[in-house]
């Protein structure tokens, strides 16, 4: 298997642009208070970097894009992840972001710095945070939302995120960050993070994906398929068949597109119309 064209799902995408990242994160870690982590929660703990996970500090942890996950296993989630060092919060970065909250959690991280401070006379010094993720789970996004303006480029594409840039907002100084994979992780893992849209589609062999998705929603969420492409029997083996009979989806001579059956599953996937997902749950791994 080629990188370019991988036939099974053995992704590991470690481009050099990322080591050279990490290393300018470390090198900044010593001027931040706190880290804020962002991870999809959809998938929170293989989207969570190792080399990230490492660094000691205060640590605000986001599970982003709430709107695309499902609400019980967000709540298992948040449980799982309360610690003494470190905060969870979960949320729809884009249409639900609660500025208060995001405060508040970086208020209660600090607070023993900020007494700290206090005994010693300093008052009201800029709290800077080190903003961090995996490519494409929404740093940029949520910084805008702190700054309350368009201070970082945005885009659904993983690695948008170039080079590391500081944005001042009224309450906290964020350093944004290029999303940041590891050299190596496991195909469970892998599987996940392409569903999640964390690697390169150009990287990825779709077809490959898409049957991988096909089983795991036939296994997990065949109750939200059936009813988003009308479905009534079918198999692993002729489900995107039916798929093509329900939408139409026909070349010359009424032949079955199951290419374009397959690339629509993916696309729904992703944009979240087909089901709420979280691809794994507390005590799993
Ligand atoms: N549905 C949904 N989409 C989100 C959310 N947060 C971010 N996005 C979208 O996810 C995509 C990536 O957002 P970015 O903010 O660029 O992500 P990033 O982590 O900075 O990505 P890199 O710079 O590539 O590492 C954009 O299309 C955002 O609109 C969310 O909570 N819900
Ligand atoms: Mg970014």
């Amino acid at each position: 298997m080629s990188e370019q064209n991988a036939s099974k799902m053995n992704i590991n995408w470690f481009p050099g642009h990322m080591s050279k990242s990490l290393r300018e994160i470390e090198t900044n870690l010593k001027l931040v208070d706190i880290i804020i982590e962002i991870v999809d929660a959809r998938a929170p703990v293989s989207s969570r970097n190792p080399e990230i996970i490492k660094y000691n500090k205060p640590r605000l942890l986001i599970l982003s894009k709430k709107d695309l996950a499902d609400e019980n296993s967000v709540k298992k989630w948040l449980e799982y992840f309360k610690s003494d060092n470190s905060l969870a919060i979960a949320m729809d970065l884009n249409k639900g972001f609660n500025e208060k909250v995001v405060i508040n959690s970086i208020n209660t991280l600090m607070k023993e710095k900020i007494e700290k401070d206090l005994k010693r006379g300093i008052r009201n010094r800029t709290i800077r945070a080190l903003v961090v993720g995996i490519p494409n789970v929404g740093k940029s996004t949520f910084i805008n939302k702190m700054a309350h303006k368009k201070a970082a480029g945005v885009g659904n594409t993983p690695g948008f995120t170039k080079s590391l840039k500081w944005v001042n907002t009224a309450n906290v100084d964020l350093l944004d960050t290029p999303g940041v994979l590891w050299p190596k992780f496991d195909e469970s893992t892998g599987i996940k993070l392409a569903l999640i849209g964390t690697i390169k589609e150009e990287i990825l062999d779709q077809d490959t994906l898409s049957n991988l998705l096909i089983n795991l929603l036939i296994d997990k969420y065949d109750k939200e398929l059936e009813k988003r492409y009308n479905l009534n029997e079918y198999s692993k083996e002729n489900i995107y068949e039916c798929i093509c009979r329900s939408r139409g989806l026909l070349l010359k001579n009424n032949v079955l597109d199951i290419s374009r059956a397959k690339y629509l599953v993916l696309k729904e996937f992703k944009e979240g119309l087909i089901a709420k997902v979280c691809l794994e749950l507390p005590g799993e791994q």
